[in-house]
């Protein structure tokens, strides 16, 4: 189906950098254009940061750290202004949640009730773990005793995607400000609208200058700066498998920063025979229609066990055409534009590639619309594991559904790839899912659900989709380091 939309871009208030608590123009002055994939027009210029950018931001996150009022207030103190921060989220919650609409072709509707309040929840989580930061006491040998203390890391910089504007901005900043760092954040040159916002409102809620600062621009030019930046502490990157090579090769050529990856999957969701049915077949079909298929867990490879293959593979046809495809205002709409026309672009020529390579299309498989980055949710069956289609991220609505036999044959096949971000089991079948959920090599395992995301709940990726957790209380732990205090217990021998 689809559905169309009327729905007027409003004023955008912020569009520049946000350095030291000032929103600037860049040094250069240049500008970007930002634009609505529902159409390909232009939403308005942004800011175009570059390297003297990074240096101005990055300098001024120095400063905060290293004498600023951040870093030294106790953890309780971080934690009020967090929360404070949370609040004047939820209160923005419209304007956020219109924005990354704008700018990614995100559903509104789920911006308000998900994105949004997802995100000031994760700031919420680690502002209650601002206070609870300790370390160890060490009964050490001889007459020595020892502590550890957990320190800030220093100056972060995060760099942020485009597939979860909101989301991404408060699960890289949030545990980071926790900590005690200071940091320089990079948007992705798709969606820098909503983070110029984050800023404002981090602002607002007492953040001191310096803490949060926001360099809007391009990868290869603020982006790499970051990374190669001999100020900054720690890069924590989420984007494409090839940029996190980049990001790791410009951390250890530069000053040996910390580095944590998060990047692509291909993600295996396993059906049991003894799965209810259409339960399965729509955990299917949001596990990759979902965001458009936009989303670095997406189930996109889903092997079905032979005896309810047919009848999977009918049902999920059915439901693929009834998936509402249109105007990401639209309150009908299940799935909006792909984010921009390079995305689009990349997943129709996977389409085509999976055709030459000889796998059937059962649905889908095209663009819709007369403009906009729309496409058809899209199914593919007689996917071979060798096929690219079946190996590489398509980041897109395209489904590879696949057939398999025994309990083992269903782990090597979930295994056969780079990557290992998440996996899903279907079955109710106890012994099943337990040996499936340790035998799968990937960071995160649904049983019975799917995107089932939690502040409390580690994300992170096994083999090629990366390391160190984002979430839970292992998120923090990247943005901390661990001193060692020793200390005689008696008279000093030396
Ligand atoms: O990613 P990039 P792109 C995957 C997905 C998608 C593909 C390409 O398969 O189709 O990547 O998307 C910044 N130094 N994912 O091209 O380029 C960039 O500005 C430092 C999965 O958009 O990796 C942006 O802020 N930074 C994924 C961020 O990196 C650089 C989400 C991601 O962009 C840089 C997004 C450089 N040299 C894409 N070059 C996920 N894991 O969820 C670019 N960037």
């Amino acid at each position: 189906g689809s559905s169309k939309g009327t729905f007027k871009v409003p004023e955008i208030k912020f569009t520049k950098l946000f350095i030291n608590g000032q929103f600037l123009d860049s040094i250069s002055g240049r500008t970007f254009e930002t634009k609505d994939p529902r159409s390909g027009n232009v939403i308005t210029e942004v800011a175009e940061g570059d390297k003297e950018d990074v240096d101005l931001a990055v300098k001024a996150a120095r400063e905060a750290f290293d004498h600023g009022k951040w870093p030294r207030m106790s953890g309780y103190e971080r934690g009020r202004i967090m929360m404070k921060f949370a609040d004047l989220i939820d209160q923005n919650i419209e304007e956020l949640a219109t924005l990354d609409s704008l700018d990614a072709g995100k559903l509104f509707t789920l911006g308000k009730i998900v994105d949004i309040p997802k995100a000031a929840n994760m700031v919420r989580y680690y502002a209650g773990a601002a206070d609870k930061i300790h370390g160890e006491t060490l009964k050490l040998s001889g007459d020595l005793q020892g502590y550890t203390l957990k320190e800030p890391i220093g100056v972060v910089g995060h760099i942020v995607p485009w597939n979860y504007p909101s989301m991404m901005f408060a699960l890289k900043v949030s545990p980071a400000m926790a900590a005690g760092c200071t940091m320089v954040v990079k948007p992705a040159e798709q969606t820098p609208l909503s983070a110029l916002y984050y800023a404002h409102l981090a602002k607002q809620a007492g953040v001191p200058d310096g803490v949060i600062n926001v360099v809007t621009g391009y990868g290869p030019t603020a982006g790499a700066a970051l990374c190669s930046h001999m100020d900054v502490d720690k890069v924590s990157f989420t984007g494409s498998t090839e940029v996190g090579r980049l990001v790791m090769e410009a951390a250890a050529k530069s000053n040996l920063k910390h580095v944590s990856l998060e990047l692509g999957g291909k993600s295996p969701l396993i059906i049991f025979d003894d799965a209810d049915l259409d339960m399965a077949v729509n955990l299917a079909r949001m596990a990759i229609f979902y965001n458009k298929g936009e989303i670095c867990c997406a189930g996109s490879r889903v092997y079905v066990q032979e005896g309810i293959y047919d009848e999977f593979v009918k049902k999920s046809v059915e439901g693929a055409k009834s998936w509402v495809v249109g105007d990401p205002f639209d309150p009908r709409s299940q799935h909006g534009p792909q984010v921009d026309k390079e995305q689009f672009e990349k997943v129709l020529s996977y389409i085509e590639h999976g055709k030459r390579e000889g796998a059937t299309l059962l649905t889908g498989g095209k663009a819709c619309g007369e403009e906009g980055y729309y496409i058809e949710p899209t199914i593919f069956t007689d996917v071979k594991e060798d096929m690219m289609i079946a190996q590489d991220e398509i980041f897109g609505p395209v489904m590879s559904l696949m057939k398999f036999k025994t309990v083992e044959e269903a782990i090597e096949k979930a295994n056969a790839t780079r990557y290992g971000l998440a996996a899903g089991i279907v079955t109710k079948d106890l012994n099943v899912a337990n040996r499936v959920s340790r035998s799968v090599r990937a960071g995160t395992v649904w049983i019975n659900c799917y995107y089932a995301f939690d502040p409390d709940c580690p994300f992170g990726g096994y083999k090629m989709s990366g390391f160190g957790k984002e979430q839970g209380l292992h998120a923090m732990e990247k943005y901390l380091q661990v001193k060692s205090v020793v200390t005689p217990i008696y008279n000093s021998p030396w």
